[in-house]
């Protein structure tokens, strides 16, 4: 029965356009804010602009149907620099936050605990200095510090990254 056949089909077909409809589109607009890289399966979007807190960061980063960047480990670490070091900034801001409880380092998204650290021990990293509460990546020192969460916009050439699955 080709009638039933083609029903079918045209069952399906709408069946997967709706699942796909259900996915999250970045806005053009946004994404032109941002250089774009590859690594290991993920897309990372560097931002243009610097940060003005982790709140916004974030919220832009959902835009792009992703997330402040969370660095779960040496090889994403690594590529983080290396990103980082080809526009020569500052550094930039990562997830990760001991806003909750000062020295208990966490993501605001899922609450887990951050399991990589490489913390620039050499310059006294992490010290809270003026209450650090976010973390960033040093472009120079290659390790991470804290920072603020809220930040002066353009006082440093600190950016931010966001991350999409
Ligand atoms: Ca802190
Ligand atoms: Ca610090």
């Amino acid at each position: 029965m080709p009638a039933l056949k083609s029903v079918l089909l045209l069952l399906s077909m709408s069946h997967y356009v709706s699942v796909r409809c259900q996915g999250c589109s970045p806005i053009q607009e946004n994404l032109n804010l941002f250089h774009r890289y590859e690594h290991s399966g993920k897309t990372y979007f560097m931002s243009k602009a610097t940060y003005i807190s982790d709140v916004a960061s974030s919220a832009m980063c959902k835009t792009l149907c992703g997330y402040l960047a969370e660095i779960d480990d040496k090889d994403e670490h690594d590529f983080v620099v290396s990103i980082n070091y080809k526009h020569y900034q500052y550094g930039i801001l990562v997830a990760g936050t001991d806003k909750y409880k000062e020295g208990s380092w966490e993501y605001d998204r899922t609450l887990k605990s951050v399991k990589y650290f490489n913390w620039c021990l050499a310059l006294g990293e992490p010290n809270n200095s003026n209450d650090q509460d976010c973390m960033g990546v040093s472009n120079k020192d290659a390790c991470m510090l804290d920072h603020q969460c809220v930040y002066e916009y353009g006082k440093y050439d600190f950016h931010y990254l966001c991350e999409v699955d």
